[in-house]
């Protein structure tokens, strides 16, 4: 994993968009954006961490699915769904994603007020695991080699309804205002 602000240059979503300015895992800590690394081992002890993990945070079943972000993994709506996800939005719950194979892209807003409109991007790959809180507001995309297979964990039922931030609404869900006061 390495973090840095996003260089706002108009181009593909998918190139690294570096500015060359890093950002520390405690910045990310202070935006409630947790990061660990499990490494994939041959003997499997990391599905043993990711549980260890999943319960501390007080998911209570071991539910959870893999994602395969790729043109053979989505097929013809490929392209429209990385669109999707590179749309800015937030959800009401947590996202818990692990890597278990491939790179990408996940960038948050670097803060409230100008920092509101700033992107810190997160180069993800295997073994990299982050939890963005309810409330923030995120995008993902995948980078050139278009290939990320991502582990998604969710608490009893999963709420990943995308709140698009274009909607006027997003700024008054419960979410979004308990986010802002736990960050401010
Ligand atoms: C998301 O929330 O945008 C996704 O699940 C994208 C795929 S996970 C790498
Ligand atoms: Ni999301």
């Amino acid at each position: 994993m390495r973090a840095y602000f996003y260089d706002d240059v108009p181009g593909d979503q998918r190139l690294a968009h570096d500015s060359g300015n890093n950002v520390s895992v405690q910045t990310l800590a202070d935006l409630g954006v947790v990061y660990r690394t499990i490494p994939i081992d041959a003997d499997g002890k990391w599905q043993a961490e990711i549980d260890a993990f999943a319960k501390e945070r007080g998911y209570k079943n071991a539910s959870r699915d893999q994602i395969n972000v790729t043109p053979e993994g989505l097929g013809e709506s490929y392209e429209a769904k990385i669109r999707q996800f590179f749309d800015e939005h937030l959800h009401e719950d947590e996202e818990i994603r692990y890597i278990v194979g491939g790179t990408g892209f996940f960038d948050v807003r670097a803060g409230d007020g100008a920092l509101d409109q700033k992107w810190i991007r997160i180069a993800m790959e295997k073994g990299d695991l982050v939890v963005l809180p309810a409330g923030i507001y995120h995008r993902f995309t995948v980078d050139e080699a278009n290939t990320i297979t991502a582990m998604r964990l969710f608490q009893d039922e999963p709420k990943w309804t995308p709140y698009s931030r274009t909607e006027t609404s997003t700024e008054g869900r419960p979410a979004r205002k308990e986010y802002l006061e736990q960050i401010a």
